[in-house]
């Protein structure tokens, strides 16, 4: 049944319809919801998407294949724990018993070469979870040289579809950072200072984030002035740390975005070691970690805009799809969901 659904889901976003809710069941029923991917293609490219013949892959049984699987960032962050999690979940649920997974512990230049061992050592397919968006071409001619298709997820890589990556599967950055300023407005009632903690430099997460929060902010609250940024580089220490140089310099500072929860969780205890009260600075973060949404019940964070790490399922169909000879579209989104102080108590369990 699971598999018949998610391969609906792929099926759906492979043809470029509007949108299908596909809720997958799953083993352990607390993740069903958590699971839940409602996925939605934006209209298939001109070309018809990618297909197994168009990229050159020799075709392979994805069960019997070698398959890489390329981490970025160290497990400190549990966005890295639940991504890897739902990677090797969802390999051993389909029998992939030949999956290697490396991690670049935050260093691109490992990245790079952590990936072309996993070619080197005949790897069939790749899934990558970028650091930073550039600097790809010797993986992507290494690649293309042995016909290796890369499904990019999480992060976007500036690069051709299907001459150099299959699909792209990950949020709407963008989207993530306006609903992260509908929830700032709400908070300081449409006016106040407000401090963005940037996420880590050279990525699309960060830029997008970025721009969809300051687009919505200059579209909806003129009364709401943006006086401090300064990247935290998606760090809990280096969220503290700036928090604290930030309530210095700021110190009638209202209102704090973050860019994602490791910072925010790092806002708070700066903010706490100043001595500061839940709710005397309104912080909205992004991805929906159980520390942040614990945040929202003891008061310290406003909302939780969900940023959905759980691939597995969805990276593995899109995979079986090409294999089977399916159009794969540029890019596959995963509709995130949103924590407040209306369902956070309730909603704990779907945090990660
Ligand atoms: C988003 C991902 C971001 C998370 C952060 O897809 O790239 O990187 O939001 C992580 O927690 O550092």
């Amino acid at each position: 049944m699971r598999a018949a659904l998610v391969l609906a889901a792929a099926a759906v976003v492979l043809t470029g319809c509007a949108k299908a809710e596909a809720p997958t069941a799953t083993a352990n029923p607390a993740d069903a919801q958590a699971q839940q991917q409602v996925v939605k293609s934006p209209s298939a490219p001109a070309g018809g998407g990618c297909t197994i013949a168009q990229h050159g892959s020799p075709k392979f049984d994805l069960k019997s294949a070698v398959v890489g699987f390329s981490q970025s960032e160290k497990e400190a962050n549990p966005f890295r724990i639940a991504e890897t999690k739902s990677i090797k979940d969802e390999a051993a649920k389909l029998g992939i018993a030949n999956l290697k997974v490396t991690n670049a512990q935050s260093q691109f230049s490992k990245q790079i070469s952590d990936v072309q061992q996993l070619i080197a050592q005949g790897a069939q397919l790749l899934v990558i979870a970028p650091l930073n968006s550039d600097g790809w071409e010797p993986v992507l001619q290494q690649a293309a040289a042995k016909k290796v298709p890369i499904i990019t997820i999480d992060r976007k890589i500036n690069a051709r579809h299907c001459a150099d990556y299959v699909t792209f599967i990950g949020s709407d950055f963008t989207e993530q950072g306006r609903r992260a300023a509908d929830q700032m407005i709400e908070a300081l009632g449409g006016k106040g200072k407000v401090a963005i903690l940037l996420g880590a430099p050279g990525n699309n997460v960060t830029t997008e984030r970025t721009n969809g929060f300051k687009e919505q902010i200059a579209a909806k609250a003129p009364d709401i002035e943006i006086t401090f940024e300064q990247t935290g580089e998606f760090t809990r220490e280096k969220g503290q740390q700036v928090t604290e140089q930030l309530i210095q310099s700021n110190p009638d500072i209202d209102g704090i975005y973050a860019e994602n929860d490791e910072m925010a969780l790092g806002a708070v205890t700066a903010l706490k070691g100043a001595g500061k009260k839940p709710g005397d600075v309104k912080i909205v973060s992004i991805d929906g970690t159980r520390g942040a949404v614990q945040g929202i019940v003891d008061g310290w964070i406003y909302a939780v805009i969900e940023s959905n790490p759980r691939f597995g399922q969805l990276a593995f169909a899109t995979a079986q799809k090409f294999l089977d000879g399916e159009p794969i579209p540029e890019k596959v989104i995963i509709e995130d969901r949103e924590y407040d102080s209306a369902n956070a108590k309730d909603s704990l369990g779907q945090a990660y």
